[in-house]
């Protein structure tokens, strides 16, 4: 199995953490996103949209993140990060979704300007960063009001949706945003012990 992606990049990140999590090693093709490789022909065949990651497996080929780390945890040996219950993997969905319709397009307005923008010597745009936090806030205090209720974000079980969410927070932790982070103190305490994993360490090439 080979997973084409960038270790840089959130979505790659996820796919990282889940190999990690399952005590195993992704045979990672690097994607050189500054080159424009994921715009070409041969990775545009594995994933039309000409983004990371994308997974290849005996000539079988699958690409979106969450998809990705789905199967992952279905076929990988290792702990379970889906829970066995119906409920659970309601719940599980239930905040994969709000991670990605609710939480990261906020949080990726805020780390185009503050993170990639200025890894290209631009100065951010504060409009834009007021923005994205605006948005960003709305998802953080719901999930800060459902972590005071459970160790994860889906329950007791550390599952795919923790996962989802930590490329993104790590970003934005290192893009002046800690401390919209530290003064949820539910959020806080879930993305400190997230974040020292060494499952997460790994997936960050630490
Ligand atoms: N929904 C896709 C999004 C993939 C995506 O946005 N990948 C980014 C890197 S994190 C990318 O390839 N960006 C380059 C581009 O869109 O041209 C997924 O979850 O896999």
């Amino acid at each position: 199995m080979k997973i084409y992606g960038n270790p840089f990049s959130t979505c790659t990140r996820k796919v990282l953490a889940t190999f990690a999590e399952k005590g195993h090693t992704p045979d990672l093709v690097v994607i050189d996103l500054a080159k424009g490789e994921h715009k070409s022909p041969e990775h545009v065949a594995r994933q039309p949209f000409g983004q990371v990651p994308a997974l290849e497996e005996d000539g079988w080929r699958l690409y979106e993140s969450r998809a990705i780390i789905r199967y992952l945890d279905t076929v990988l040996s290792g702990p379970a990060l889906i829970p066995s219950d119906a409920r659970g993997v309601a719940r599980m969905e239930q905040w994969i979704s709000v991670e990605s319709a609710n939480f990261t397009p906020g949080a990726m307005k805020i780390i185009y300007q503050t993170v990639f923008g200025r890894w290209r010597g631009q100065t951010p745009d504060m409009d834009k960063v007021s923005e994205g936090r605006a948005q960003l806030i709305r998802a953080l205090d719901v999930m800060d009001r459902a972590l005071a209720e459970s160790e994860f974000i889906a329950g007791d079980q550390y599952t795919l949706a923790d996962i989802c969410f930590l490329p993104y927070l790590e970003y934005l932790e290192a893009g002046d945003e800690g401390d919209t982070l530290a003064t949820r103190a539910n959020v806080s305490r879930w993305w400190t012990a997230a974040r020292a994993r060494p499952a997460w360490q790994k997936a960050i090439g630490k």
